[in-house]
């Protein structure tokens, strides 16, 4: 990542759209040798508590309160006076710069989603000014880039769609494809099988907001059965060599105040849930479990690692939120096994780097992840490259936002034929 120092001549930002029609923030650095570069910010529905705060207007009078016109405003005033004119010798001291102008722990003063624009175009731009791809200028010394596992979130449920699914997505991943293209042929190719098992037994083919399709069904066995049975259809074998399922129950959006959990209209106690997941790795491929558990049950997050964890990767996202600290905390307890990466779920390219460091050597896989409001912004295909862990999710193989990061994928393949894919084996 090592790169010459830029002068960051001029900042700017706007409001713009994310895929859900709210509004987000895009920001444009010009550095003083005439690189430009762009980056749009992403936001979450199912939200970690512990995550950078986003920074929006309030105004009921616009968007529902939801503007991001001050995250904007901050972009261009403080952040601008502080960062422009001036040399820069790497990103990590452009983004300590921002924490500590903004000096709150969420950077909730001048707002994560200011914050992470503008470290994600001064990355983009650091690259640039090298002549490097992102992937390439991101990686680590001592780190193999690879192409990751696409994991295709085929059905929607939980608060990203309308129905009574209460598991938030099931995703499939091409663990035993051969190649990352033909992965992308995989998940298409299952997903358009999917449309058609959906419509023969007479559900809706409609879409969630990540892409997946969103019947009207509640139980997630009856979802898992469809979707081996469509990997199936569509040719392949369903398990770790051919096409594997991955499941992000979103757990904290359906624990109730007394601490139980509510799925299909059942009331379920944490060890209820634990012997749920046992029975559904037993009877299906799924070979990964995001958020089974919700961020503050802990001490059950550990017994279900103690269970599952030999054969199943078991993945934090809220209850880690990408925060480097929280993550140690994790690994020091034997909580989990892998972490999601979210780039604004903390708030800075630099830190998520460092989550994604803290996790490779505490011996900790990495998911890297979009969020289910999205821009067209690539960023995290190159990211999830740069890191080697192999895998990445971005949605369903549909949808503009979501196969803009695939296509990314796509791209970086062709132009370096030799790149391994798959997940990383330590
Ligand atoms: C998740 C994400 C992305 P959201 O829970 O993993 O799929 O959803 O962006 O709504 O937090
Ligand atoms: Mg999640």
């Amino acid at each position: 990542m090592a790169s010459k120092s830029v002068v960051i001549a001029a900042l700017d930002a706007m409001e713009i759209l994310d895929s859900r029609g709210r509004p987000t923030v895009q920001v444009t650095v010009r550095l003083a040798d005439g690189t430009v570069a762009v980056a749009g910010v992403p936001s979450g529905a199912s939200t970690g508590s512990r995550e950078a705060a986003e920074r929006r207007d309030g105004d009921a009078g616009r968007y529902g309160g939801l503007g991001v016109l001050g995250a904007v405003a901050a972009v261009r005033g403080e952040i601008a006076d502080r960062l422009t004119d001036r040399e820069w010798p790497d990103l990590a001291s452009v983004d300590a710069a921002m924490i500590a102008l903004d000096g709150t722990p969420d950077k909730s003063c001048l707002g994560a989603n200011a914050i992470v624009g503008v470290s994600m175009a001064c990355a983009r731009a650091f690259a640039h000014a090298d002549g490097r791809s992102v992937w390439d200028w991101l990686t680590p010394a001592g780190v193999a880039p690879r192409l990751p596992v696409p994991h295709f979130n085929v059905v929607n449920g939980g608060v990203h769609a309308p129905n009574p699914l209460d598991f938030q997505e099931f995703m499939i991943a091409p663990l035993g494809a051969p190649s990352y293209p033909e992965a992308v042929r995989a998940g298409a190719e299952v997903y358009a099988s999917l449309r058609g098992l959906l419509a023969a037994k007479g559900h809706a083919t409609g879409l969630g907001d990540e892409g997946g399709f969103a019947p009207q069904i509640a139980e997630p066995e009856q979802v898992l059965d469809l979707l081996v049975t469509a990997i199936a259809d569509a040719g392949y074998v369903a398990g770790r060599a051919g096409v594997a399922i991955a499941l992000d129950p979103a757990a904290s959006e359906f624990r109730a105040e007394d601490g139980s959990y509510r799925v299909a209209g059942q009331t379920l106690s944490s060890a209820d849930m634990i012997e749920r997941y046992a029975q559904i790795t037993d009877r299906f491929p799924v070979w990964l479990i995001e958020d089974g558990l919700a961020e503050n049950d802990w001490e059950s997050w550990a017994e279900l690692t103690l269970r599952l964890g030999e054969r199943v990767t078991l993945v934090g996202d809220d209850i880690f939120v990408t925060n480097p600290a929280i993550i140690a905390d994790a690994i020091a307890r034997g909580v989990g096994n892998a972490a999601l990466i979210k780039v604004n779920q903390i708030g800075t390219v630099t830190e998520t780097l460092t989550a994604i460091a803290t996790c490779r050597e505490g011996g900790y896989a990495q998911l890297v992840s979009h969020r289910s409001g999205e821009t067209t912004d690539t960023f995290i295909a190159d990211l999830a490259v740069s890191s080697g862990c192999g895998m990445l999710k971005t949605g369903a193989p549909a949808r503009g936002e979501r196969v803009a990061k695939y296509n990314r994928l796509l791209e970086i393949a062709a132009a370096r034929p030799g790149m391994p894919y798959g997940l990383y084996a330590s």
